[in-house]
């Protein structure tokens, strides 16, 4: 069967394609755990510094494959507390876990634990004629995949439970008005302008941009206190490392930085 993710690694950024597009890229499980390793390996490998995550064909993600939901083909229901555990969960710790910017390019509708994905990823890029729906609530279920943490989070109860509760399509450029992206691109133009973010980010100083997304990601629960000790134990490694002195040196010489990453 055909790869349901495909994987490349060119000039330290992993793209990472969803590949079912015949099914608006929606998860079955061989794409999850398709996902799931491209995201380990981004983990692991130094000469990853970038993720771009985006979709092929005219969807990013529909969330999870319902034809895999059948309820006509009988049996018990599923226990979709498993399904979140084992595959959903793991995917957004990942994601937010990595020490590496992750740019999400959406290049068409996101749906369900789609849209989710997205908004848990660093960099946001949408094409104009993208959608976000929280279409959880036309089947029956809660957002998952992070979503009622992000959408509370960003745009605050009014809009989020709105958005949860009527499942009605946010346009991109909403979206990135009320700050859920960072911005909106034109369609044919999209993944041109995501792939330069993405090497440009992967050409930087690899630890201290991953340091900077663990500060950030961790003054949404911490006291003012708690993050200035924070960035004073960032600002300590940050300040160790390599490129931190070829960065000063590059700006003394009145040259651009060749940062390493390390
Ligand atoms: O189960 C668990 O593990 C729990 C976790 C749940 C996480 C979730 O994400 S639940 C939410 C699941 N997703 C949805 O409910 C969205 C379903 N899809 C749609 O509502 C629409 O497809 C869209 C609004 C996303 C796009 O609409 P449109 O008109 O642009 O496209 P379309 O014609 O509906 O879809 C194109 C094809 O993709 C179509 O197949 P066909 O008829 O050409 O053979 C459609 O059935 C298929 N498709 C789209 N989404 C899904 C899907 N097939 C299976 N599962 C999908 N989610």
């Amino acid at each position: 069967s055909p790869e349901t993710v495909t994987s490349v690694l060119a000039d330290g950024v992993l793209t990472l394609t969803l590949n079912r597009p015949e099914k608006l890229n929606s998860f079955n499980e061989a794409m999850h755990l398709a996902l799931r390793d491209g995201l380990r390996r981004a983990h692991d490998d130094d000469a990853v510094r970038a993720v771009l995550l985006t979709g092929a064909g005219r969807g990013f993600c529909a969330g999870q494959d319902l034809g895999d939901r059948d309820p006509r083909k009988g049996g018990p229901a599923p226990d979709l507390g498993q399904t979140l555990e084992n595959f959903y969960n793991p995917t957004l710790r990942l994601i937010r876990s990595l020490e590496k910017p992750v740019v999400c390019a959406v290049n068409g509708v996101a749906a369900g634990a789609g849209a989710n994905i997205a908004f848990a990823c660093d960099i946001v890029l949408a094409a104009r004629s993208a959608r976000f729906i929280q279409a959880f609530a036309r089947i029956g279920l809660v957002p998952d995949a992070g979503g009622t943490w992000s959408l509370a989070r960003i745009l605050g109860e009014p809009r989020a439970k709105a958005l949860a509760l009527t499942a009605e399509p946010l346009p991109a450029e909403r979206a990135a008005e009320w700050g859920l992206i960072w911005k909106v691109v034109e369609d044919d133009a999209l993944i041109a302008e995501a792939a330069a973010l993405a090497a440009s980010l992967a050409a930087g100083p690899t630890l201290g941009l991953g340091l900077t997304k663990r500060l950030i990601q961790q003054a949404a629960t911490n006291t003012l206190d708690e993050q200035l000790d924070l960035e004073r134990d960032c600002q300590q490694q940050a300040g160790r490392s390599a490129d931190y002195a070829e960065g000063v040196t590059a700006f003394l010489e009145k040259r651009k930085p060749e940062f390493t990453g390390k």
